[in-house]
């Protein structure tokens, strides 16, 4: 698996119109999601850091499309697509990134401790790299039950320079675990630009010492990710994994909050013609484009997915709203402690 199918244009009509809406609508349920949070942020109504993963919505959608429900998921500090992509509620989420009672952590974890262990998602958190290793030990679990599970890390380009990543690489492919390591470069990690901190090499290349089948992915095009990720799924389910996936995609928001406005300071440093480059290669308006051309929706039918999701993600709002905090003095309680 050296080259992405995806670099050779995918007809949307080669895929059933019903796979193909669904992709769609999932990609649309965690942006309007995402965007739903960005004004409960600017006027402090969230409290928890945020980062949202606004234009990365094909990777999380491509992937997950390709596993079972029982498959398992572990994603990072940007997890909000993993989530629901995952199949988890998005008034789960709301609430959680809320601090409600009625949240996927009960409040407690906020924005990047997302988990729904009954779709598979396992869990997020915010050390770099941090999950890496406990998918490790998921796609081991299913390994030695041989229960044809694949576990999938997702994690960013900044993982890339943490030594977790390249030990769990080794154990993985030295293990043949049932593993996609799944890389979402979006060319910087925090302010940093990926060239000042990385030798001009393709980040798939990392796996080729290890001996792992490793893939480029256009990470903005949902069926190209799609088309890769089955084929890992598949490499995996018959033993020939692990498999590691570079996608290539760009957040369209700022690293953390909307718009990297830290304390009355712009931080975000990336060229406003980067910027305008990638939002004309939006992964949902582009999907959307390539949908209505290609004959397989009409404009009508995705402005009435766009009102149903709209109406999702305000009955995902009304629930967060109702949904009481967790009392003071619970708020040691599911803590570890050491005696
Ligand atoms: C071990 C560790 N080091 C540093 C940080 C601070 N930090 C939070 S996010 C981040 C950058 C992550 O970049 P990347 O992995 O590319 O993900 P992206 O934010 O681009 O999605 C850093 C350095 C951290 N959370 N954990």
């Amino acid at each position: 698996m050296t080259s992405a199918p995806g670099k050779d244009r995918l007809y949307v009509m080669q895929y059933p119109r019903d796979l193909l809406l669904d992709l769609h609508r999932r990609m649309l349920a965690i942006r309007l999601c995402e965007e739903s949070l960005v004004e409960p942020i600017l006027d402090g109504s969230i409290r928890c850091p945020v980062h949202l993963c606004s234009g990365q919505e094909a990777v999380a959608v491509g992937v997950c499309a390709a596993l079972r429900q029982d498959d398992y998921v572990m994603g990072n500090h940007r997890s909000h697509g993993h989530f629901l992509a995952k199949g988890g509620r998005m008034e789960a989420l709301v609430a959680e990134v809320f601090g409600k009672e009625g949240g996927c952590s009960r409040g407690r974890g906020g924005s990047m401790h997302l988990i729904d262990p009954s779709v598979g998602m396992l869990g997020s958190a915010p050390i770099v790299s941090g999950t890496i290793s406990l998918a490790l030990g998921a796609a081991l679990a299913g390994k030695i039950r041989g229960d044809q599970r694949v576990a999938v890390s997702f994690f960013g380009d900044g993982a890339t320079g943490e030594g977790v990543l390249y030990e769990s690489l080794n154990f993985a492919a030295l293990m043949h675990l049932p593993m996609l390591f799944v890389c979402e470069n979006n060319l910087y990690a925090t302010h940093m630009p990926i060239g000042d901190c990385r030798p001009a090499c393709a980040l798939s290349d990392i796996a080729r010492p290890f001996g792992m089948e490793s893939v480029c992915v256009e990470g903005n095009d949902v069926l190209a990710v799609l088309a890769v990720a089955q084929e890992a799924v598949a490499a995996c389910r018959e033993g020939r994994g692990p498999v590691f996936i570079e996608a290539s995609t760009y957040r369209l928001r700022g690293h953390v909050g909307p718009d990297d406005n830290i304390q009355g300071t712009h931080t975000d440093i990336r060229p406003p013609e980067e910027l305008a480059r990638w939002r004309e290669n939006d992964p949902i308006t582009t999907f959307e484009a390539r949908l209505v051309a290609e004959g397989a929706a009409s404009d009508e039918e995705l402005a009435r997915m766009r009102g149903e999701v709209g109406r999702e993600v305000e009955a995902a709002h009304a629930f967060a709203a109702q949904s009481p905090h967790p009392p003071a003095e619970e708020l040691a309680a599911h803590l570890f402690k050491h005696d």
